[in-house]
């Protein structure tokens, strides 16, 4: 009984995650097989107390696979997705690899479940960054319409992975040192780096001719595509800061009604899915990173109405980046799969 499930990148940030809440969910697995490059090979993994010995991930791994979760890197998912698909598993990708494609379903399954009827095989996760902002997005531009979004994020390490992770915290210890040796951040493969601790770094990954890096163009295509709305005004500048687990955004939105109130706002939230408002500036209540690791959710508050556009609103959304922005909604997908009868009974 159950699904034979695969993970390919199972060591990294996000793979280790995804067995995590697969365990937590009950998600229906028989079999699980571990993939990862050929160095993590021969490695063994306790997974609910049994023991699991890394595979290296080959085109050859996936016969027999239901569902393969991909997060080990772009590169890795153009190599093998397709391999993967083609000896009948469906992949739920959490790279950039295909998340624009035609042929690709781009979910968040709160806001385009149904777009899951349209796979080939392939199905993409959001970019963090962009779940989280969707989730909220979502029931507002269903309420009162949306013609305006610009967000400026505070994007956790975890994002750039375990070696980001640990450069932060190798200078945190010593935050006078003369020489904190950044070799990770901003982004590893480009010429400079520079410290993330007591610092603030306004570039996550490389930047196009128009000046906006490409984390800032996923936030914005990402969001028209899975929002069907390829019209949306929307801006983002993407920030990196020195917090390991939780991305942050201040978000600035224009609905399409007069006379909303921040009271029906925070109403309309607080009753979606997936969503939890924190919002009581008179008790200083307002999401924070440090307090959502580990948690589902996604969570709002700061919401206020611009004080020179009355169709204007911000808000700040904060969640785990490693879960709701990854694990988390890769594993919902899943799920989905199953209720919507795509992901058959085995
Ligand atoms: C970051 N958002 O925080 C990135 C990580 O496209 O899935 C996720 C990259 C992606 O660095």
């Amino acid at each position: 009984e159950g699904y034979t499930v695969a993970i390919v990148g199972a060591t990294g940030a996000v793979g280790q995650k995804i067995i995590e809440k697969l365990v937590e969910r009950s998600f229906p697995f028989r079999n699980l097989k571990l993939l990862a490059s050929k160095n993590s090979a021969g490695k063994q993994v306790e997974v609910n107390g049994f023991l699991y010995t890394i595979e290296e991930a080959t085109p050859e791994a996936f016969q027999g696979v239901d569902v393969a979760f991909f997060s080990a890197g772009g590169s890795i998912s153009k190599e093998l997705a397709k391999e993967a698909s083609s000896r009948g598993a469906i992949v739920i990708d959490n790279t950039s690899a295909f998340r624009m494609d035609k042929d690709v379903p781009l979910v968040v399954p709160e806001v385009n479940k149904h777009a899951l009827h349209e796979q080939k095989g392939i199905i993409a996760n959001p970019n963090c960054s962009t779940i989280q902002m969707v989730c909220a997005l979502e029931p507002i531009k269903q309420h009162y319409g949306l013609t305006k979004v610009i967000v400026s994020t505070y994007q956790a390490v975890s994002g750039a992975g375990v070696a980001a992770i640990n450069e932060l915290t190798a200078q945190s210890t010593n935050m006078k040192e003369k020489n904190p040796n950044p070799h990770i951040l901003p982004v590893k493969s480009s010429e400079k780096h520079y410290p993330i601790a007591g610092n603030v770094i306004p570039q996550i990954d490389i930047f196009g001719e128009d000046g906006f890096t490409f984390e800032e163009h996923k936030m914005m295509n990402e969001t028209k595509k899975i929002m069907s709305m390829p019209e949306l005004s929307i801006a983002a500048t993407c920030v990196r800061v020195p917090v390991v687990t939780g991305h942050s955004e201040s978000v600035y939105l224009e609905v399409d009604r007069e006379n909303v109130s921040v009271d029906e706002l925070k109403e309309l939230l607080s009753n979606s899915a997936g969503i939890t408002v924190q919002d009581k500036p008179e008790q200083q209540q307002y999401p924070m990173p440090y307090f959502v690791e580990d948690k589902d959710e996604v969570f709002v508050g700061r919401i206020r109405k611009d004080p020179s556009n009355s169709k204007g609103f911000h808000m700040w959304i904060v969640s785990d980046n490693l879960l709701k922005g990854a694990a988390l909604n890769s594993i919902q997908i899943a799920e989905a799969l199953i209720e919507e009868g795509i992901l058959k009974e085995v």
